[in-house]
This record gives C-alpha cells, sequence and structure tokens, in this order.
C-alpha cells in the first residue's frame, strides 16, 4: 500500500507546486522572509520597524476573507512626523516625474480616500477605495514576503500591504517596504484598470511555476511594478512604486545617470537586481499597453502542465489541464 501512495506522488501533476485555489487560500500565503534578524542587529533602524510592525500585524488574527475590517493602526506624533516628511517632498516633484497614471491616482485619493500628509492612511479605507476602482483590496502583512506567496495574491487581486513605518532616520529611501511605500508607490498605480490588469496578469502566471520561474516573474515584477519607467509624450516617467516611494532613488532614476534599456522580458527577467540601494539600470517601456503585451506574450511561453482562469465572481481559479 505504502508504495502505491508513493508512486502516486510522483506522477507529473503532484510535482506542481501548490498555489491557491481560492482567495481564502491566501491565509496559507504567508512565508515571511526577513532580511535582518532584528535580535542580530538592533541598531538596524529598519529591523526595529518590522519588529513593531509584525507586534501590530500579528496581534489582529487574520480575518480577512470573512470581510471583518482590517486592523487599524495608531501611529505615534514621530511617525506621523515622518509620514509628513515624506509626502511633502514628493508630493513637489511628483507633477514633473510620475507617469500620468499615478498623478491621476494620487488626485483621486486625495479627493475621496483623505490622503494629505497630516495623517497616514488607513488600510481598511484604502482597501474600500481600491475595491471600487479596480477590485483590488489589501491584506495586512508583517514584513517583506516570499516571491511565490506575493505574486500568487496578486492573481486574486490581492496586494499584501506592510502597515508599520520607516524609522525617522532615513525617511527618503528604504530597502524594505513600509506603509511610505505601499501607500504612496503602490496604492496610486493600483487605482488604475489597465495597471491592476498587469498586476493580476503576473500572479496569474506565478502560480504552480517552478522555481526558477518565479525568480525570473519577480525579477520582472522588480524592474517593472517597483523599479519600472515608461515613456510617455517623448519624456521617461516613472511608474515603478520603489522609485515613487523614495525621493532619493526617484531623482536619480530619472537623473541620466544610471543605464537604461528598453523593457523586453526576455532580457529583464535574468537582470540581476539590488535590493538595499538605488538599481544601476532601469528598464524603459514605449507604454503600459506595450509593457502589457510584452509582457502577456513572456508569461504565455512559461510551460505548465495546465492553465488557469480567475473567476471574478467566485473569487476563484477554474484550473485547465491542457491536452
Ligand atoms: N526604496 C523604496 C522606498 O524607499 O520607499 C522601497 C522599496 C521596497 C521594495
Ligand atoms: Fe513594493
Amino acid at each position: 500500500l505504502k508504495r502505491v501512495a508513493d508512486d502516486v506522488r510522483t506522477i507529473p501533476e503532484e510535482k506542481v507546486p501548490w498555489f491557491p485555489r481560492k482567495i481564502r487560500d491566501l491565509d496559507k500565503c504567508n512565508l515571511l522572509i526577513t532580511k535582518y534578524d532584528p535580535d542580530m542587529d538592533q541598531d538596524h533602524p529598519v529591523s526595529k520597524c518590522i519588529r513593531k510592525g509584525m507586534i501590530d500585524v500579528l496581534m489582529h488574527p487574520s480575518l480577512f476573507h470573512r470581510g471583518e475590517p482590517l486592523p487599524r493602526v495608531e501611529y505615534t506624533p514621530e511617525e506621523v512626523a515622518t509620514w509628513r516628511e515624506v509626502y511633502r517632498t514628493l508630493r513637489t516633484i511628483y507633477p514633473d516625474l510620475a507617469c500620468r497614471q499615478f498623478l491621476g491616482g494620487l488626485q483621486q485619493l486625495e479627493r475621496e480616500c483623505g490622503y494629505g500628509e497630516d495623517s497616514i492612511p488607513q488600510l481598511q479605507e484604502v482597501s474600500a477605495f481600491l475595491k471600487e476602482k479596480t477590485g483590488f483590496q489589501l491584506r495586512p502583512v508583517a514584513g517583506l514576503l516570499s516571491a511565490r506567496d506575493f505574486l500568487a495574491s496578486l492573481a486574486f487581486r490581492v496586494f499584501q500591504c506592510t502597515q508599520y513605518i520607516r524609522h525617522a532616520s532615513a525617511p527618503m529611501h528604504s530597502p524594505e517596504p513600509d506603509c511610505c511605500h505601499e501607500l504612496l508607490g503602490h496604492i496610486p498605480m493600483l487605482a488604475d484598470k489597465e495597471f491592476a490588469q498587469f498586476s493580476q496578469e503576473i500572479g496569474l502566471a506565478s502560480l504552480g511555476a517552478s522555481d526558477e520561474d518565479i525568480e525570473r516573474l519577480s525579477t520582472l515584477y522588480w524592474f517593472t511594478v517597483e523599479f519600472g519607467l515608461c515613456k510617455q509624450n517623448g519624456t521617461v516617467k516613472a511608474y515603478g512604486a520603489g522609485l515613487l516611494s523614495s525621493y532619493g532613488e526617484l531623482i536619480y532614476a530619472l537623473s541620466n545617470e544610471p543605464e537604461y534599456k528598453p523593457f523586453n522580458p526576455e532580457e529583464t527577467a535574468i537582470q540581476p537586481y539590488q535590493d538595499q540601494t538605488f538599481q544601476p539600470v532601469y528598464f524603459v517601456s514605449e507604454s503600459f499597453e506595450d509593457a502589457k503585451i510584452k509582457m502577456r506574450r513572456y508569461s504565455s511561453s512559461i510551460q505548465r502542465p495546465f492553465s488557469v482562469r480567475y473567476d471574478p465572481f467566485t473569487c476563484s481559479l477554474e484550473v485547465l489541464d491542457q491536452p
């Protein structure tokens, strides 16, 4: 009997890595990658933030898929002051450096969702706003997630979002995500229909993919959703969230100093990247439309023994075996 069970486990379909099929399966997509061990490096500003974030998030049970309100965070006056500085400095350079979709999204958030320098928006309100615009919703997370889990959630139009804020000593750049990065970098873009679709498609391509394909897809995600540039009306603008939440890197990325390459998924997917400081190279898309078409072509070249289709009515996946 045991031998039969072993045989069953080696049939090809069983080698496909597990992936979520229903939105509530995202409860299992929570593998945290902590770069800094707070106990090892007491003085690193980011490690302190992560520790605070973990406590905040872990104390609230995840009742996300049952529609419970997302946990509210009481930020300290010092944290609000950090937000204010980040918001104010970035806001002055956005009109020149951010793409038009970002500016449109940010204006809507300022009008309809209480965005401004005086308070840090709460995930509950922001999630409700996004749900109305593009169907995306937020789910709080305690730190950096594994690429596989993070990408899988995008397939369901769920964005896993940190809630803690960067340390006051480094407001202009953080190597790790924090709420400034999520709220200022990602949210305005996720309010754009075309960009929301682009994000979900990367997520769908990642489901059940091999570790090597996940690595390539997360590198593509890195150089587009996080650090992407695109042409608009003859000039290059930023649409990547990692740029739009970092005053230092946003200025640098559009300064003509770094290297620029045209976005081409085959090449971009294997470009080594930098996750501690500014990127040495940025990829420029001709337009969003162009990035979407190229990315779709790339995704369809990934070999999987099945295909997936997202059913928005049930928030679940249909998995179809390929003949
Ligand atoms: N460098 C970004 C910032 O300072 O907001 C965060 C990037 C997270 C991938
Ligand atoms: Fe990010």
